[in-house]
């Protein structure tokens, strides 16, 4: 049997004793303040980042992982296991998936896989999960692609709302276009993935009627009765995320809901007072 070791990058803001309890090695993307890098859930974690943010002076910026940093860490995970698999944010917003991908053919020791998650925070926690649930299991690297692959056709919902466009334009993931209406029509578009990369959704005017579509599109897509999971992410509003999930609870039994964060990098993309609903069912 083969023994396949899970790795994800850090923006599945995976809370460290839940990777230390299942297993999953984590590889950090960084956070500049200047001249200065953090890796980030390592050297810079979120009360420390905002705390950073909200003193003013320079905006911070981020990087993909070291790629040393990986490859050592494959060449450490070779003397234990025979496989790897590497879940990626999305790589429309990111180079972390083409630098692991470009390692893939270069690990002698490890057959060395990469899953592109198309996605960050929440779900790519899930893929993370499914892969380890599959790995203890006795499942191999392969078998692990193809199930998260068959996730990803199913497709997992996540929907977002920020406080302001410029955090997005400005680290170079939202065109000027889409900005112009953002900011013009002082709307709070809700935002989703498609094709990798980030695009408004729909265009609506308050973050709570945003935050109502998002219900609206949840009701449209499971039963009230169903087992599913949700989780309701947030940039520095824990109030305003446990009040919401708390309603999603409410309405859905059966559901287990979770409330967790946008960490350092994600967050220097989306700003603070970001919101984010996500829900899986597989
Ligand atoms: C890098 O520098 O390589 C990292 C760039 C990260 C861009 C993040 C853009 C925002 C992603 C939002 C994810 C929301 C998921 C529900």
């Amino acid at each position: 049997m083969n023994k396949v070791a899970i790795i994800t990058d850090s923006t599945a803001y995976i809370p460290e004793h839940v990777r230390k309890e299942k297993n999953i090695v984590m590889i950090p993307l960084n956070v500049i303040f200047g001249n200065e890098t953090y890796k980030e859930e390592v050297e810079l974690k979120k009360d420390g980042f905002y705390e950073m943010v909200g003193k003013g002076g320079n905006l911070p910026k981020t990087s993909q992982p070291s790629i040393g940093e990986l490859a050592d860490t494959l060449e450490a995970l070779s003397k234990e296991y025979d496989e790897a698999v590497m879940i990626t944010l999305s790589s429309g917003i990111s180079g972390t998936y083409q630098s692991a991908l470009s390692l893939a053919d270069m690990v002698e020791n490890i057959k060395f896989y990469v899953f592109d998650s198309e996605i960050s925070c929440a779900p790519q926690a899930h893929y993370a999960y499914t892969a380890v649930d599959m790995a203890n299991e006795g499942a191999d690297g392969a078998q692990i692609m193809e199930k998260l692959n068959e996730i990803k056709s199913q497709g997992i919902p996540a929907y977002f709302v920020v406080n302001d466009l410029n955090h997005l334009h400005r680290g170079g993931r939202m065109n000027t276009a889409q900005l112009l209406v953002g900011n013009l029509l002082q709307i709070k578009p809700v935002l989703h993935f498609q094709d990798k990369k980030i695009v408004p959704f729909e265009k609506i005017r308050t973050k709570k009627k945003a935050i109502g579509r998002i219900h609206q599109l949840m009701e449209q897509s499971v039963r009230p009765d169903e087992k599913f999971h949700v989780s309701v992410i947030h940039a520095q509003r824990e109030e305003e995320a446990r009040e919401i999930a708390g309603e999603i609870q409410a309405k859905y039994p059966n559901a287990s809901v979770a409330v967790d964060y946008f960490g350092p990098v994600i967050g220097t993309h989306l700003g603070e007072g970001s919101l984010g609903i996500t829900w899986m069912k597989n």
